[in-house]
């Protein structure tokens, strides 16, 4: 990454159900919240990612909900003014992303009501909340790490996920020229990736994508629908941030 903050948008998606260590925050509401450089993609939201083995925390937001996320990105809130405790962390519960497994989500702007939380073994502990908010059908990564758990029983059953929980089809969201409107899996196709171990062939795939959508895509759907994704951009931000959906994070 470049010199200094990076500015990432947190979208805050909201547990359904509580259930298993989740239960002693009851009658809060929890929010896992993902931290993503697109907030224009947030209408095509699958599911969420979690590191089966990285270490999350429970912490207090200011307006009294609880937010999960690891514990490097609660210290950085804290620092921000995000928490209801400043400049300290004060978790409230601590648990591993293998107890946050199969967890329905309300995901804000997303065409699916309920979407899962599924594993996802690149999550980064040192980036962002550690919680990765999935659209497959612009982030190839997400594409490739959604295909995987598709096509692999004994990875599903490792981490509990039944075959309903990843039944969940790519949107189309973004127009890009050359791609079409699901220009992750156009990509991936093209460069035969078969799987999120292809790391060489997703790097080359992101490269291709990620300028071309920002500088050329048209989103299909919603308030924005028929602009250019670098017009609407910090206006859809504003959107997620007004209606409480989202709120900014720098690290
Ligand atoms: B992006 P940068 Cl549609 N580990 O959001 C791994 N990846 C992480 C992460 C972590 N701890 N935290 C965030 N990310 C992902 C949407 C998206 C993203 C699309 C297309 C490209 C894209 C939906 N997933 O990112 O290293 C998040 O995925 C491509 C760069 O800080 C976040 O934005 O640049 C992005 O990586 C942040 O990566």
């Amino acid at each position: 990454e470049g010199v200094g903050p990076q500015e990432y948008t947190l979208i805050k998606m909201k547990v359904q159900e509580l259930n298993g260590k989740l239960n002693s925050l009851a009658p809060k509401n929890v929010y896992l919240v993902a931290a993503t450089l697109r907030p224009e993609t947030m209408y095509g939201q699958t599911n969420c990612f979690i590191g089966p083995d990285l270490t999350y925390i429970a912490v207090e937001a200011k307006d009294g909900d609880y937010f999960i996320c690891t514990r490097r990105a609660a210290r950085n809130m804290a620092y921000q003014g995000i928490l209801s405790t400043e400049n300290e962390v004060r978790p409230v519960l601590e648990l591993k992303g293998m107890d946050l497994m199969g967890l329905k989500l309300s995901a804000p702007l997303s065409g699916y009501q309920t979407i899962y939380t599924l594993p996802m073994l690149t999550v980064k502990e040192e980036k962002g909340t550690g919680i990765v908010t999935s659209v497959p059908s612009d982030s190839p990564d997400d594409f490739a790490a959604l295909n995987d758990l598709k096509n692999k029983a004994p990875l599903r059953e490792k981490y509990g996920i039944s075959p309903e929980m990843v039944n969940f089809e790519p949107i189309p969201i973004i127009e890009v020229p050359e791609y079409g409107n699901l220009c992750a899996p156009a990509v991936c196709i093209a460069l035969g990736i078969r799987s999120q171990n292809d790391k060489e062939k997703l790097t080359l795939a992101k490269e291709k994508v990620y300028l071309k959508s920002f500088y050329e895509g048209i989103l299909l759907v919603g308030h924005f629908s028929g602009k250019r994704v670098q017009d609407v951009k910090k206006s859809l931000q504003n959107m997620l941030i007004k209606s409480n959906d989202a709120l900014l994070y720098q690290e």
